[in-house]
């Protein structure tokens, strides 16, 4: 995917602060923040969305939410957190590289749509 920003993110092509890397996944912070925490849990192979993911790939889809358990108290959401990642146009998806976000460190609004 030559054009895929989170590619060249994941690839080193475009420089950017990992929170946590391993040779599938990489968590960087949102660009755009929104919640004093705002995290991307990003997996380098290219897919979609989770849908795309976890057809093709249910194995990384499973690896992606054992790293956000594992790591979780590292990135500084000890206290709950939401996790959103969003699919196609209604879901208002910019980047078409699947990415989870974490949103947490304050409490959060109650709406979600
Ligand atoms: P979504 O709307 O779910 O596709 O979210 C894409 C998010 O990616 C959006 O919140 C902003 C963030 N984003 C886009 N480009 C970059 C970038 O170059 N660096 C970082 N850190 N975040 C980015």
């Amino acid at each position: 995917m030559n054009d895929c920003i989170f590619c060249k993110i994941a690839n080193g092509e475009i420089p950017s602060k990992f929170y946590y890397e391993d040779e599938k996944t990489i968590i960087i912070r949102d660009i755009a923040p929104q919640a004093k925490l705002h995290y991307l849990v990003i997996p380098k192979e290219h897919y979609t969305d989770i849908t795309e993911l976890a057809d093709k790939n249910p194995d990384l889809l499973q690896h992606l939410f054992t790293v956000i358990a594992e790591k979780k108290e590292e990135l500084g959401l000890t206290n709950g957190f939401r996790v959103i990642t969003n699919i196609g146009e209604d879901g208002c998806q910019s980047v078409k590289h699947i990415h989870v976000h974490l949103l947490g460190g304050e409490k959060l609004s109650e709406k979600m749509g």
